[in-house]
This record gives structure tokens, C-alpha cells and sequence, in this order.
């Protein structure tokens, strides 16, 4: 893994000279403020951290390095982890290392296969991969080494790089046998090394031999790899890594977030909620009745999955790219055309709701991901966020690996009690 390794080392040499920079001239300049509304409200656009992996802007959303989507929409999810790591592409022969080193390390360890066939079938398939990621710990060659005190601190990236090569390798083998084994009830399918890593896992997953298949899973993987540093499966990755707790824990953990409703679940709620619809109206439910549905669920308290986002303004670009996607390859599918319909009628309702509250009406990248999907055959909507945190689980390990490479401590921001902030405030008065 030479050349991938010295690539990273470039990059992390570049911005540990633009870090050294800052704090050599500017140690003590204030960048921003924070208010008692952001305190309260879940920090939500308090900058607060740095993170070189990706960038999200509010109206032209995911940027990594400086591309947009429709740069990198066509790569490999190879390529992506390069560039996620790196700030650039690989060239042919840099991507055939990393091919290959991946290739070298997706065999699964027998203790694992035992141990995913004895997962209790009741589990929600995110809890059996997260389980699976914690069941691999023992794999981490940064704990190994750091426990035999072999490790300078100046090291730690490279063994954080060797565990997420490690670990990378084996997420489509295992998440392609929870799908079979416990949902399918299947035998799980061999590993294909002639194969891509995106390829494999669509091989394995056995759902559908059709190459826009293998198309929409490596998209899929591109589109959902990272989404900057704040997002809560990232952010809670990155701060259980901080304590120097290893890739295999720091991304179990980033999965349990992702596993939440408001967040990378929220794929698999919104597929339910499309089938609400159609078994209430048909599939061809009409503007009218979609509108009257959506304002219902409202009134009922419940929020619109699919819809609203922390950082974006616009329409998610991901969701873009997946509806171009849909019209290329499945426009007559009636999930994709709910989905259409639903754009048309939500961001109208949003807008107005509780008084112009919500900050953001229109879809982000959950309203339309799992419909593609359930088209291309994988029916049980709850592997769906399985699908986002094999592709997430990219960019923990970027972020770790850069985070360790540029010395950063581990993360511990200072929390108040409501009479420190009351006090506060009158002596702010
Ligand atoms: N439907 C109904 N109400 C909403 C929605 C929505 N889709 N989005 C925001 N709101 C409400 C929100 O609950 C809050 O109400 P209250 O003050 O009564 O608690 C109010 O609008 C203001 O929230 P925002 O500042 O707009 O949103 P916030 O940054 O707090 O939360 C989400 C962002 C994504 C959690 C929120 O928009 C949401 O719950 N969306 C639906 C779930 C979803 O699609 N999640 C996936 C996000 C993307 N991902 O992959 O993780
Ligand atoms: C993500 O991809 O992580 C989501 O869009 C949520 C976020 O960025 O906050």
C-alpha cells in the first residue's frame, strides 16, 4: 500500500503546515460566536470543528475536495476513499494497488461467519452489522500495537489507515450475508476477486444480475461516502476515535447514530411511508390525496421523512443525481413516481409550516434512495441503512485517519448548566 500511503502522507503534511500556520499567527482570533438559541438547539450551525474530508455548502451541497457531485458521481467508491484521504484521484496504477489490497482483505475470518449465523433474526439488520464491525475489534492492528506500546504518536494515522483498508474490505461480504442469511434466508454468495469492491457487493447481495444494478450500488456507495464532519454518525465516529478507541469501535458507534430515524434511517421510513400511501390511494395516488396525506401526518405530530435537512437550503444534490439516475433506467416505476409527485407537493407545504419554521422544505437524500433500490429488488426497506453505513463507513475511517495524521486531541467541548447560562445572560444585560 506504498504509493496510497505516501499520497496520504502528502496530504496530511500539506494541511499539517496550513494548521501549524494558523496556530503560529492567529492562536487567539475569534472566527465566530454562538448563541443561546444554538446552545439549546443542538448546536445546529455552530462552527465548531474542521474537517478536510468533504464539505457540504447549504445551496450546492456536498463538496470533496474541491468537486461536486457531478464530478465525482461516475467514480468508483475506490476512488472516493482516495480522494476522501488523499484531496485527489488516483491515477490507474494507485488505484490497482488499492484494488488490490482490498481484494487481499475481504476474506472473512471463520469466528465472523459463525457469529452471523448466529445473530438473533429478531435484530434490525443495522444492529447486526454494527455487531458485526464490534465483532472484528480483535482485528485492530492499531490496538494490537499501541497495547505492546510499539506505537509513536506520530504513527497512529498509519495503523488507522491499515485498520480501515482492513475493515473496508470486509463490510460487502458482511453486509451482503445479512442480507441473505437473515432476510433472504439464503446462502450467502462467494466473493468474486476478478470483480470492483462496489461490483462484489452487488454480486453478493444476488438480488439482481442486471448491470444498472452493479450501477446503482456503486452510486449508492459514491453518493453516501461522507457529508463533512458535524453530521451525527460522522461526528459521533470521530469522537469515540479521539479517545484512541479503534476504527472497529469508533465506526459501530457511528453506525448506532446513523441507525436513528431522523438520520440514515430515515430511507427506510420513507419507503414505508410511500407504501402507506399507495395502499391508501393506489399507485397512482393524485396530487389532491398526497396533499391531504402529508398535511394529515403533520397534524399527527409526525415529520415528513425525506424532507428538511441541518446544513442544506436547496434540494439535495444526492437526490438529484438518484432521480436522474431513476429516469435513465426505471422512469415508469410508481415508488419513482410517488417520489415525483411528493417534490411537487411537500417543499409547497413545508414552506408555510408552524410559520415558516422549518429551514429547509425540500428533499435531501433519503426521499428517493431506497425507492431505487426496492426497484432493483431488494425488498426489505429495513437493509436500506445498512447500504448507507457500508458507504459511510468511508468516510469515518477518512476522518479518523486525518484527524490521528493531524494531531488533533481528543474531543471534549465544555458543557453548562441552564444557571451557568442564566447568569450568563444577566451579566450580559
Ligand atoms: N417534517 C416536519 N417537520 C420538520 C421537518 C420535516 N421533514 N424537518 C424539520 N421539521 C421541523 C423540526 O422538527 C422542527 O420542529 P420543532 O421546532 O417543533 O422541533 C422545525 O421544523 C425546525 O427544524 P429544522 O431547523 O428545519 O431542522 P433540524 O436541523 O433541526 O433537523 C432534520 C434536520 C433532517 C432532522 C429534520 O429536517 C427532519 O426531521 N427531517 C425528516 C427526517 C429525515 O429526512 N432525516 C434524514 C436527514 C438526512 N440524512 O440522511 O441524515
Ligand atoms: C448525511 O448525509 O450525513 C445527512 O445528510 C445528514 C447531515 O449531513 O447532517
Amino acid at each position: 500500500m506504498e504509493q496510497f500511503k505516501n499520497n496520504v502522507k502528502k496530504r496530511i503534511d500539506y494541511l499539517g503546515m496550513e494548521i501549524a500556520w494558523m496556530l503560529r499567527e492567529h492562536p487567539n482570533t475569534v472566527v465566530g460566536e454562538v448563541s443561546v438559541k444554538q446552545l439549546l438547539g443542538g448546536m445546529r450551525g455552530l462552527t465548531a470543528l474542521v474537517c478536510n474530508t468533504s464539505y457540504v455548502d447549504p445551496y450546492r451541497g456536498l463538496f470533496i475536495s474541491d468537486y461536486a457531485i457531478p464530478e465525482f458521481e461516475d467514480k468508483l467508491p475506490e476512488e472516493i476513499f482516495y480522494l476522501l484521504c488523499t484531496g485527489k484521484f488516483p491515477s490507474e496504477t494507485e488505484l490497482a494497488e488499492l484494488r488490490e489490497e482490498l481484494g487481499f482483505r475481504a476474506e472473512l475470518p471463520d469466528y465472523l461467519w459463525t457469529f452471523i449465523r448466529q445473530l438473533p433474526p429478531h435484530l434490525h439488520p443495522m444492529t447486526m452489522f454494527s455487531l458485526c464491525v464490534l465483532a472484528l475489534e480483535g482485528e485492530s492492528v492499531f490496538k494490537q500495537k499501541y497495547e505492546a506500546g510499539e506505537l509513536a504518536k506520530s504513527e497512529y494515522w498509519e495503523y488507522m489507515l491499515e485498520d480501515a483498508v482492513n475493515l473496508l474490505a470486509k463490510l460487502p461480504a458482511i453486509a451482503a450475508a445479512i442480507y441473505r442469511i437473515h432476510l433472504l434466508r439464503e446462502e450467502p454468495i462467494d466473493y468474486r476477486p476478478s470483480l470492483d469492491w462496489g461490483s462484489n457487493l452487488a454480486h453478493m447481495l444476488g438480488v439482481n444480475p442486471e448491470l444498472s444494478f452493479a450501477e446503482l450500488v456503486r452510486l449508492y456507495m459514491v453518493l453516501h461516502c461522507d457529508h463533512e464532519g458535524g453530521n451525527v454518525s460522522a461526528f459521533t465516529s470521530r469522537v469515540v476515535n479521539s479517545a484512541l478507541s479503534n476504527l472497529y469501535y469508533a465506526t459501530s458507534a457511528g453506525l448506532n447514530g446513523l441507525a436513528g430515524p431522523l438520520h440514515g434511517l430515515a430511507n427506510q421510513v420513507c419507503l414505508r411511508f410511500i407504501r402507506g400511501i399507495h395502499e391508501r390511494f393506489g399507485e397512482s395516488p393524485s396530487t389532491d390525496q398526497l396533499d391531504a396525506f402529508v398535511r394529515e401526518e403533520l397534524d399527527a405530530g409526525r415529520v415528513i421523512p425525506g424532507y428538511g435537512h441541518a446544513v442544506l437550503r436547496v434540494t439535495d444534490p444526492r437526490f438529484t443525481a438518484f432521480m436522474e439516475f431513476g429516469n435513465r433506467h426505471c422512469p415508469n416505476s410508481p415508488y419513482l413516481q410517488t417520489v415525483k409527485k411528493l417534490y411537487y407537493v411537500v417543499p409547497n407545504i413545508l414552506k408555510t409550516y408552524k410559520g415558516g419554521k422549518v429551514a429547509n422544505p425540500y428533499p435531501n437524500v433519503d426521499a428517493i434512495s431506497g425507492t431505487l433500490l426496492y426497484q432493483y429488488g431488494i425488498s426489505h426497506f429495513d437493509f436500506y441503512t445498512v447500504m448507507f453505513g457500508i458507504s459511510r463507513t468511508f468516510g469515518f475511517c477518512a476522518q479518523s485517519i486525518m484527524a490521528l495524521g493531524l494531531n488533533q486531541p481528543i474531543i471534549r467541548p465544555k458543557s453548562v448548566t441552564n444557571k451557568w447560562l442564566m447568569d450568563a445572560l444577566e451579566r450580559a444585560e
